[in-house]
């Protein structure tokens, strides 16, 4: 039997749903009908005990303070006999959103990244905001002057790509060939809100064609679901009967490559620990 260690460096702004995905993970774990489930006792819970009480309620829980970073670790093993113990971190999105905008990587960010053997990018389409790049301004206009001057941001996929520089950088990466190692998984939240039909890679080429095209030349086989962890929006203060009654571990999905809906949202996870090419 193999023992891997596998810590995850979720990567993920504000309000992408990091928390209710740690939450929902660790709710499947314990109850153990999924592809991946506990295998042991597992250390500080504490980050997600508030959500997954709030989610047992039919509740959605609050946003995470900005300086908060906590690790949980649960021994995790698959049905094949493969074990490990997962390092799944919560944390305050800000942190993230300091990173980009300070163009610096703390100590403590510099060590999770290092240590890091697998990479989980969390992206909601619904909340990136397209602003006008190389590739949705019509080509026609392209060196002419504006007749008044419009203030250009820069996009958040291109903000997207320069945090993935930086950690590459940060942890020593930053060469030509695609990589392997860590394993990089997109995962393109709440996908429920979308409602797109269709692989999840082919929308992610289609709203975010420069970071799709980052990654795939950056990552030699990098992989991308779709994740919708509650499967609908919960309210924080008006109870939803329907998930009271059957517990939170009855909702969400997960979108295979081929556009497949699949109910165990532990797959993403499990995938890493039984690949071995992967980590
Ligand atoms: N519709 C829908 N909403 C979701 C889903 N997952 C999370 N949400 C909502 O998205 C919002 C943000 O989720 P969080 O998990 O708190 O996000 P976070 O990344 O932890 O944010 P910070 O704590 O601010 O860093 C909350 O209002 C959730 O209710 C989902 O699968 N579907
Ligand atoms: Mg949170």
């Amino acid at each position: 039997m193999s023992v891997k260690q596998q810590s995850i460096l979720v990567i993920g702004e504000s309000n992408v749903g990091k928390t209710h995905y740690g939450a929902q993970l660790l709710k499947r774990l314990i109850v153990g009908d999924c592809a991946l489930r506990m295998a042991g006792a597992a250390s500080n819970l504490k980050p997600f005990e508030k959500a997954m009480d709030s989610l047992a309620e039919g509740m959605a829980t609050e946003h995470t303070p900005a300086t908060t970073y906590v690790e949980s670790v649960w021994p995790i093993a698959d049905a094949s006999g493969r074990s490990g113990s997962l390092i799944w971190p919560d944390y305050g999105g800000e942190q993230v959103r300091n990173l980009i905008a300070q163009r610096k990587v703390p100590g403590q960010w510099r060590d999770r990244v290092l240590s890091a053997t697998d990479w989980v990018l969390l992206i909601r389409l619904h909340t990136i905001r397209s602003t006008d790049d190389m590739f949705s301004r019509p080509i026609a206009t392209l060196g002419k002057a504006n007749a008044e001057e419009v203030h250009h941001q820069v996009s958040d996929q291109s903000k997207l790509i320069e945090l993935l520089q930086m950690l590459l950088y940060v942890a020593g990466l930053d060469r030509d060939a695609r990589r392997n190692t860590p394993s990089l998984t997109v995962l393109l939240t709440c996908w429920d809100e979308l409602g797109v039909k269709g692989n999840p890679q082919e929308v992610m080429r289609e709203q975010l064609p420069m970071l799709f095209s980052f990654i795939d030349s950056t990552w030699r086989e990098p992989a991308v679901f779709g994740l919708s962890a509650l499967e609908k929006p919960l309210s924080q203060n008006d109870p939803d009967q329907e998930y009271a009654i059957r517990g939170p571990e009855q909702f969400g999905f997960v979108i295979l490559a081929d556009g497949t809906r699949i109910e165990d949202i532990t797959l993403p996870i499990q995938r890493l620990l039984a690949d071995e090419d992967v980590v």
